[in-house]
């Protein structure tokens, strides 16, 4: 299906809803609302349409509606914080090797580039921000025309309080959603709540849900800390500990059994975040305004709870970079999956064709339109990611390589074993393959410009391109890569 042919579908689907359109949703609009809720490091298995063991009856629902789509990715961060730069690629459609340079600036002023609120804007929108404006792209949030400021401190230790916050979280949204003032206007309500991230002040009654045989088990990948599990220390885990209250304030090395105690905390704490996705959901309901609205779900990064040994979200796993992302709305079909490579910075040229406006020329990213028309197409056959100058990683259909500063390599066979727990960089059955998926990557990073920053080339220049010995007599090149700590 073509752009032109869904846009024709969507307002068909719009005029067939008759008289029973709210003031929410004019019934003259030719454009469709959209709302779009960003969770705060919810990793791709933890909704409740991918992995049963987590109550998410909400974001179940959305799934239910619409296409789900089972590969999409953060390509990764160039600081040790993982949202500002993935937020800022949701906002731009930039690379991460090419962010705004007026990314973190925190002046009034109106961004470098077209973001979110300033398309919608130019489109005839009207448009909600609420959230958290920490380790975002302030003047993108800034752009929106009603804003409403929820950030929960680090460190906060008084749960009632918190918890009195959480719960309050989309009540701006429902308030939004509620409001006749701006009829004669669609509307793009943007929800970026700053949850399931840390600290975990999950509702007793979500507590509930994960205790006794309830409680979630360890990863297959766990560890007591990365360095154990491969020859490389994330440097940036520990930059914060990670706040659990009532558990503790954590940091690396960790025992199984503390590994698990925070794991049911994340869960509780996503349902908790579920609760508020379904306050949205049942005033978009109660109005009819859901019958004329695109609703998109994702986050901006996942998170670790002992997968690889570690916390927080420094690495390039698929537990750190692979999101949840469901799209559902008028003309979409409902209840399906797609397998197709998309990646988060994807969804601002995606919603332009949406509501048919244009994608701004400093987009770098693609629309993923035609695998929400036809969820059984295919997209991009490869992907690339990186964090900091220290690690890059790169995919295709079957295989993913994870390469660090320090020479040491990683490569997985991501169909036999998606929760990248055997290195088989190390066997020579997979030489030809190692050297094959890095000679890949070296040449897609290049082309995005990576290999341009010299801190960056240190990384690729000295990896043989095929199996070789780098000494005479001393071992082939992978057998170095592979057992390097
Ligand atoms: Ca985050």
């Amino acid at each position: 299906m073509k752009r032109r042919d869904f846009i024709r579908i969507t307002i068909g689907s719009i005029a067939a809803m008759g008289c029973g359109v709210s003031l929410a949703a004019p019934k003259e609009s030719p454009k469709p609302n959209v709302v779009f809720i960003l969770a705060d490091d919810l990793r791709a298995d933890c909704i409740g349409a991918v992995n049963p063991l987590i109550k998410t009856p909400n974001i179940d629902r959305l799934a239910k509606r619409g296409v789900l789509f089972n590969n999409c990715y953060n390509m990764g961060a160039n600081g040790a914080g993982v949202c500002q730069p993935s937020r800022t690629m949701i906002m731009s459609g930039r690379h991460l090797y090419h962010l705004p340079n007026d990314s973190t600036a925190h002046s009034g002023d109106k961004p470098s580039v077209p973001v979110l609120p300033t398309v919608f804007r130019k489109a005839g929108y009207d448009s909600l921000f609420c959230g958290k404006t920490e380790n975002t792209y302030p003047r993108a949030n800034n752009a929106f025309d009603q804003l409403a400021i929820r950030n929960i401190k680090h460190g906060e230790q008084d749960y009632d309080r918190a918890v009195r916050a959480r719960r309050g979280y989309a009540k701006p949204v429902v308030s939004y959603l509620a409001d006749p003032a701006r009829a004669n206007k669609p509307f793009f309500a943007y929800y970026a709540p700053c949850t399931p991230h840390d600290p975990l002040f999950s509702e007793p009654e979500c507590d509930k849900l994960y205790k006794g045989e309830n409680r979630p088990p360890l990863p297959v990948s766990a560890s007591v800390n990365h360095t154990a599990f491969a020859g490389f220390e994330l440097k940036d885990t520990n930059a914060r500990p990670y706040d659990v209250p009532g558990l503790g304030r954590f940091k690396t090395p960790l025992n199984l059994s503390q590994w698990r105690d925070i794991n049911a905390k994340y869960y509780a704490m996503v349902s908790s975040f579920d609760r508020d996705v379904g306050l949205i959901l049942d005033e978009l309901e109660r109005t009819g305004a859901i019958k004329n609205t695109i609703i998109v779900f994702s986050s901006d990064n996942g998170h670790s709870h002992s997968d690889h040994g570690q916390i927080h979200k420094s690495s390039l796993y698929e537990h750190d970079i692979k999101l949840p992302l469901i799209v559902c709305g008028p003309g979409i079909a409902e209840g399906k999956r797609s397998d197709a490579f998309v990646y988060i910075s994807d969804i601002l040229p995606t919603l332009c064709e949406m509501i048919d406006t244009p994608i701004p020329e400093t987009v770098q990213t693609k629309s993923f339109l035609p695998n929400i028309t036809d969820p059984g197409k295919s997209g991009r056959k490869t992907l690339s990611f990186g964090y900091t100058e220290e690690i890059r990683a790169f995919r295709d259909e079957q295989y993913k390589i994870v390469l660090y500063s320090n020479k040491y390599a990683q490569l997985f066979d991501l169909k036999a074993d998606p929760n990248e727990s055997r290195n088989l960089a190390k066997d020579p059955a997979f030489a030809k393959r190692l050297a094959s998926m890095i000679e890949k990557a070296r040449a897609e990073d290049k082309a995005w410009g990576d290999c341009e920053d010299k801190k960056i080339a240190n990384i690729w220049r000295p990896w043989p391109m095929k199996p070789c010995r780098l000494k005479k007599d001393g071992p082939m090149f992978w057998e170095i890569w592979a057992d390097r700590k």
